[in-house]
């Protein structure tokens, strides 16, 4: 299953009945508070069009990965799977499918609009304005950023958020140790500007490749071309010889200049965690825009309360390498792993069978200690396997019924975090000292008289298999079922 561009998959959303189109909104404030109302309440995907300044056709597309059922679809999977069920069939796929490289072509959709040095306004795009306390707006939240490597060639492509500063220049936010931001100082210490591309909408796998991130030194354009099954057909661009998506909605293309040269702040921006945290000085130079007859940004803006991990409902990212972490620690039982829609990381969830005395609390500091889920996280909770770690109700009912505060508790102080953490107190701030503290809620069952704990009120499996099939037509009918 292949989506040849962004409009693919939009329409394929749309057949789904998972899209709304919103006319005649304003960029300023309007188009994000709509997106956030409608994820609170688990909408649809919305594909905004007339809007405030600019001409129909140039649109804005946002929430479209924020359900299961989208981020499977994104992904090329059934969209009904159980969602533990698709972290593992992606598991699977990313393990052990071979790299496929992009194709490059001569042209491509992308070049039906191009504007170079004086010309170039990205001022001629209807980026929103998200949230009431943003610094300005911003063009990438979507954003594929591409850079390369200026020793061995390889081309990296990360998500980072990027503003308009002015009519030929952006922010960029690169958080340590990105790629894009190691690459981005290789060319700055030589004294040189770091050439950059960006794609702001794409179809999805370039997108979530961007954010799921390959190793170092290998191409998440190669991962883009897994996920969707086939290559990516890419573009070289004229002022870096970058390689383009020829079938993106927008790009740039530019130089991150040393921040000794120019530099401006970009944000606040409103961030994953749901809070104001960090601004980036860095500036870009853009030396070339193009897009598409009808553009269509895609927004993925952090929207309070954080809905879906990574701004994707299924956490793609953390789960698997928190899986496999746990797996070569050698924790047994493990059942399942999740992290909450609530704030990257901040609340991870491991069920286990428990095997031995001390199990429970093992897999909990192995979840803590992972590198996965270790940076600016907080809590872990660990349930038996009796417990949906998927469904956020069970797990607060585990959390509420099987874990004694007094002793199911544990904390560990001055763990690794980073300025986006909100509880990093000020003094601490100020003196760089971005270190957090852990808690292991212990939510399973005591071991030593787990077996005597009272029975659990809930109908059997079996039971419920039974009366959802004798009664389907009514399930359906009341909009709970699909029909088979
Ligand atoms: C919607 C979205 C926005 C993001 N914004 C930023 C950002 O502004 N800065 C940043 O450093 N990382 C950001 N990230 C995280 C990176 O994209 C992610 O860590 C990615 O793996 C980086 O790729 P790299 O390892 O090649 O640098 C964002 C992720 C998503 C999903
Ligand atoms: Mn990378």
């Amino acid at each position: 299953m292949s989506y040849r561009d962004l409009r693919d998959f939009l329409n394929t959303l749309d057949k789904a009945g998972e899209l709304r189109i919103i006319e005649n909104t304003d960029w300023n404030l309007e188009l994000g508070a709509i997106a956030e109302i409608v994820a609170r309440k688990h909408g649809p995907a919305l594909l905004f069009d007339n809007i405030k300044d600019y001409p129909q056709g140039y649109r804005v597309a946002t929430l479209l990965l924020n359900t299961v059922r989208r981020s499977c679809l994104s992904l090329g999977m059934p969209p009904d799977l159980h969602p533990l069920e698709a972290i593992k069939q992606w598991r699977t796929k990313i393990t052990e499918t071979k790299p496929v490289p992009p194709k490059e072509v001569s042209s491509g959709p992308i070049q039906e609009n191009h504007y170079t040095g004086d010309r170039v306004d990205l001022n001629m795009l209807p980026a929103p304005k998200w949230h009431e306390h943003d610094g300005g707006r911003y063009l990438g939240t979507g954003s594929c950023v591409v850079t390369r490597d200026p020793e061995t060639g390889y081309v990296n492509v990360g998500v980072y958020r990027m503003q308009i500063h002015s009519q030929n220049t952006l922010g960029i936010d690169l958080a340590p140790g990105r790629h894009g931001r190691i690459i981005m100082e290789q060319y700055h210490s030589k004294g040189k500007p770091c050439p950059i591309a960006a794609v702001f909408g794409s179809e999805p796998s370039l997108f979530i490749s961007s954010f799921y991130s390959s190793p170092w030194q290998t191409s998440e354009y190669d991962l883009a071309g897994v996920i969707r099954g086939s290559p990516i057909e890419v573009i070289r661009g004229k002022y870096t010889d970058l390689p383009i998506p020829a079938w993106g909605e927008i790009a740039i293309e530019g130089d991150i200049v040393e921040p000794g040269v120019e530099s401006k702040l970009e944000g606040p921006f409103g961030e994953y965690t749901g809070y104001y945290t960090g601004q980036s000085p860095l500036v870009v130079k853009v030396k070339s825009l193009m897009f598409r007859n009808e553009p269509i940004i895609l927004g993925v803006p952090p929207l309070n309360p954080t809905y879906g991990a990574q701004s994707m409902a299924l956490p793609i990212k953390t789960v698997p390498e928190v899986w496999q972490s746990l797996q070569a620690s050698g924790i047994p039982g493990v059942a399942g792993v999740w992290e909450m829609p609530v704030s990257s990381r901040m609340m991870m969830v491991v069920s286990i069978k428990q095997m031995y005395p001390g199990h429970s609390r093992q897999a909990g500091m192995a979840v803590a200690a992972s590198r996965a889920a270790g940076f600016a996280g907080r809590f872990i909770i660990v349930v038996d396997d009796d417990v949906d770690p998927t469904d956020m109700n069970q797990v607060m009912w585990a959390v509420a019924t099987r874990c004694d505060p007094e002793s199911a508790i544990d904390t560990i102080k001055n763990c690794w975090s980073g300025g986006i953490d909100p509880l990093v107190s000020p003094e601490r701030r100020e003196r760089k000292d971005f270190r957090t503290s852990r808690a292991i809620l212990d939510a399973c069952r005591p071991y030593y008289w787990k077996d005597k704990f009272p029975k659990v009120n809930r109908i059997s499996e079996d039971l419920a298999e039974r009366t959802m099939e004798k009664w389907r037509e009514v399930f359906v009918d009341m909009g709970l079922m699909e029909v088979s």
